[in-house]
């Protein structure tokens, strides 16, 4: 009954105080008299960790006993951020462990500082997988997260003369204490080789006879709930050279060469690849996304066998969640397994198959889905590339009897693309094998039914579904900023809020009290300060916190726009210029902030960063201007980053072009924390303004359904006088740099101007006037900025978890007793 009981580790101050002390001892290998910040740190750190590990027992052999239906959640990427202030949060230990620090003579503040970020993901796709396993944690729910351990996380983006240079993150090398070796969970990944066909009892069955193997080693990363002693679990799976591999060369006695080729297997899971389209088609990449899925299977195929003896019951103790087709191999690897090792009949497989995954797509650009060419899948899969052919056979059939031979339709519609070379399209693999497909916000569901998966729509109506994303509050109120959370609290009488988030609502009973008032102003206005120190630091700039603060932070993309805002700049810029002294004086003073990375490959975002840097040089520099108008660069923006960003913010842009962003989900956490949106209908936003409403935020632009008419027009027409102004001083060499800028020129005014920045830049100005107007009457703001937080409850990861256990994996709480 051990694994019931409470803990052996106590967690009163001293006790704490102790625990530091040994890990710094025979942890860390430090004299326990003299230590750094750092060493606190990883000490620290060690004795967080062994309070998990308690936890994640003690939840992990209840989740046994009971054998409830579970959920694992499949994603090639996770943007965890730091954990150290996020799991003592959870685990409600933060003040016993600000003592224990104290009485160490350290901050803890500080000590939270010396740890780096885990950057295994890109963006939003990244960091909503960490949010949602928050979630899934607090809410007791039976889930378990599977992601790649990458040597390299997301590159680090250096500046050097206003130019994005990549840098690798090699983040493990300071030691990683969060993640928790398990040598000996380890399986075995075939690649290459041939597929044979043997007898057995008397049936045909094939078998593939790899080329090449590589081992999987996990490595578990636990995953505390709020409130809860449920701890969940995030296994990281790291390639190894295989034992069974090359045996050969070492015995023709080539030991160093046969050496080195042993650690090429490690080059698998080494690098996390920049969401970059140009890489698609890669052999490493898809080498990467079978290594994954296929330890993932057979790791939760051995779990289902240690408690149940026949596969009838799988599809009611399994449920898969694809994050993107990005693990879609998934789905022909089950086959496989099911078909040739369990020698389950092709139709009890395809029916377990057929009920336990779970799509998700996060993007609207149909470009965007992946292929895999069929040699390259071939060489690599053979056996699978026989299951995805005998799927789409199965498919084309059924599809011809009903929509009969309209070949048109059902090539669009085959897994396999004919033409000069052939390709398995991963979506349309996706669609056919899923139970259902899920969009990331309402919108993204009508552009998924009508445009990317309109075909499939119309066969599948009810596969479709929507979920509108969600983002945790514990990380982007309680965590990154404690000071709005106890104002919070108080005005609510409750921190129940942290758990329970609609009840932010009861906010807006106190939207118009001049005592929140001024309690908010000067919650924001220290995290402003905070924010400009940190802005001088990182930029030379010196910035007043008395501006309004205008924030754009996200992964550079022609679709979201930051050149727009860029544009919007410099007319603000040249207007100014062009005041007399009397109306200079009515200037709302701004501090405009950029931030974001631009995938390696992508030129036309990195000329973006450069345009960014020469207009902030130009502006910053300019003795007219003052403290009117401030234009930084925030480099290598991250999780922690926007952990200080965030809550630092008044206004916060997210003004994709109509119909371009499937969700967005910083929208979300900037509303949580009191920001003001000025964005255009698109993505969640539109869900944003029927929660909190339109005179609460300052909304702009075309809207959805009117871009595609918009975009054949717009190419007559004449672009407004004030945009073509701006466009030019870029062209002109206004801000140096001419040449480098024209091709960014060039898109607006020769090539149609795809994202539409002309036709929305007389109503983008409009808005931030509107913007203007408001911040001076703050009675005003702080009321729209009470209303931002008190309408943010429905975007709570908390809430999406729970449509997806209910709507989608039919999975229910399984709550460890403390
Ligand atoms: C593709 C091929 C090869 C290598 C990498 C990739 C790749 C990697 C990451 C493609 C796409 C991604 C990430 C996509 C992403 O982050 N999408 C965003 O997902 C958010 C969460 O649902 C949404 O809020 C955003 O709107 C969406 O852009």
């Amino acid at each position: 009954m051990f694994g019931l009981m409470d803990g052996f580790l106590r967690n009163d101050p001293l006790s704490l105080q102790k625990d530091i002390l040994y890990h710094v001892e025979y942890t860390v290998a430090r004299s326990r008299f003299s230590f750094d910040d750092f060493e606190a740190y990883q000490a620290l750190a060690h004795s967080v960790r062994d309070r998990l590990i308690e936890r994640w027992h003690d939840t992990q052999q209840y989740f046994k006993r009971k054998d409830p239906k579970r959920l694992y959640f499949l994603s090639l990427e996770f943007l965890m951020g730091r954990t150290l202030s996020n799991s003592i949060t959870n685990l409600g230990i933060r003040n016993q462990y600000a003592e224990a620090l104290n009485q160490l003579g350290f901050e803890l503040e500080v000590v939270a500082e010396q740890e780096g970020d885990a950057a295994l993901g890109n963006g939003g796709l990244a960091r909503l997988s960490a949010c949602q396993m928050d979630s899934l944690a607090t809410l007791d729910f039976p889930a378990w997260g599977y992601g790649l351990r990458y040597q390299y996380g997301l590159f680090r983006q250096v500046i050097l003369d206003g130019f994005q240079h990549e840098h690798p993150d090699y983040w493990l090398n300071f030691g990683n204490p969060w993640e928790i070796e398990r040598i000996h969970v380890s399986y075995s990944v075939k690649f290459y080789g041939t597929v044979e066909e043997e007898v057995l009892n008397g049936e045909k069955n094939k078998i593939w006879v790899p080329g090449e193997m590589v081992e999987a080693v996990a490595y578990d990363n636990p995953i505390p709930g709020y409130g809860t002693r449920n701890t969940i679990n995030l296994r990281l799976w790291a390639a190894k050279p295989s034992d069974q591999d090359d045996v050969e060369s070492f015995n023709t006695g080539d030991y160093i060469n046969s050496v080195i080729n042993r650690q090429r297997a490690e080059t698998i899971s080494n690098v996390l690849y920049p969401d970059d389209r140009s890489y698609q088609g890669k052999e490493l990449r898809l080498k990467q996304q079978y290594f994954f899925v296929s330890a993932c299977i057979q790791d939760i195929i051995r779990r289902f066998k240690d408690t149940n003896n026949s596969f009838d019951v799988f599809t009611d103790k399994v449920a898969l969640q694809l994050n993107d087709t990005h693990p879609a191999l998934a789905i022909p690897e089950v086959m496989r397994v099911l078909v040739d090792e369990e020698h389950l009949g092709w139709n009890q497989a395809w029916g377990i198959v057929s009920k336990i995954f779970f799509l998700t797509s996060h993007t609207v650009q149909p470009e965007g889905s992946e292929k895999i060419p069929v040699d390259l899948m071939e060489s690599l899969l053979p056996r699978h590339l026989e299951i995805i052919y005998d799927i789409n056979f199965n498919f084309m059939e059924e599809l011809k009897k009903h929509i009969g031979s309209d070949y048109d339709r059902l090539s669009r519609m085959s897994i396999v693309e004919e033409g000069p070379v052939k390709n398995i399209r991963v979506a349309n693999l996706s669609v056919v094998c899923c139970y259902s497909v899920n969009g990331v916000s309402r919108i993204h569901l009508e552009l998924l039914k009508t445009r990317v998966f309109k075909d499939f729509f119309e066969y599948w109506p009810e596969k479709f579904q929507f979920k509108t994303n969600g983002v945790t509050q514990r990380r982007w109120i309680v965590v990154s900023n404690p000071s709005l959370c106890a104002l919070i609290s108080k005005w609510l009488g409750t921190d129940a809020w942290i758990r329970d988030v609609d009840l932010l609502m009861g906010l807006r009973e106190h939207a118009g009290n001049a005592d929140l008032h001024q309690e908010w102003q000067m919650v924001r206005r220290v995290n402003k300060i905070r924010l400009a120190e940190y802005i001088e630091a990182m930029s030379g700039v010196k910035v007043s916190p008395d501006a309004m603060f205008d924030v754009q932070v996200k992964r550079i993309h022609e679709y979201k726009r930051q050149l727009l805002n860029l544009l919007g700049i410099i007319h603000r810029y040249d207007c100014i210029k062009n005041m007399k002294e009397s109306d200079r004086r009515k200037v709302v003073p701004r501090v405009c902030i950029i931030g974001g990375k631009a995938a390696p490959g992508y030129e036309a975002a990195k000329k973006i960063i450069k345009l960014c840097h020469a207009v902030g040089e130009k502006i910053n520099n300019d003795p007219d201007i003052g403290d009117l108008l401030k234009l930084v660069f925030i480099p290598d923006y991250n999780v922690s980053v926007a952990e200080l960003v965030i809550p630092g913010s008044d206004l916060s842009q997210h003004i994709s072009t109509a119909g371009h962003e499937a969700s967005g989900t910083s929208n979300m956490k900037f509303l949580m924390n009191g920001c003001v949106l000025l964005a255009t209908s698109d993505g969640s936003t539109i869900e944003i303004i029927e929660e909190i409403g339109e005179e609460n935020m300052f909304i702009f632009g075309a809207k959805v359904h009117e871009v595609p008419a918009l975009r054949k027009k717009h190419a007559e027409m004449k672009a407004p006088l004030q945009f073509a102004r701006v466009v030019r001083m870029v062209r002109d060499g206004y801000f140096g740099f001419e040449d480098y800028f024209k091709p960014l020129c060039d898109a607006i005014d020769k090539q149609g101007d795809f994202y539409l920045l002309g036709h929305d830049f007389a109503s983008y100005l409009e808005a931030q006037a509107a913007a203007d107007k408001a911040y001076v009457d703050q009675e005003k703001w702080t009321r729209m900025s009470i209303l931002s937080t008190a309408g943010s409850g429905r975007f709570s990861s908390d809430r999406t978890m729970a449509d997806y256990a209910e709507k989608a994996w039919g999975i229910k709480p399984c709550k460890c007793p403390l």
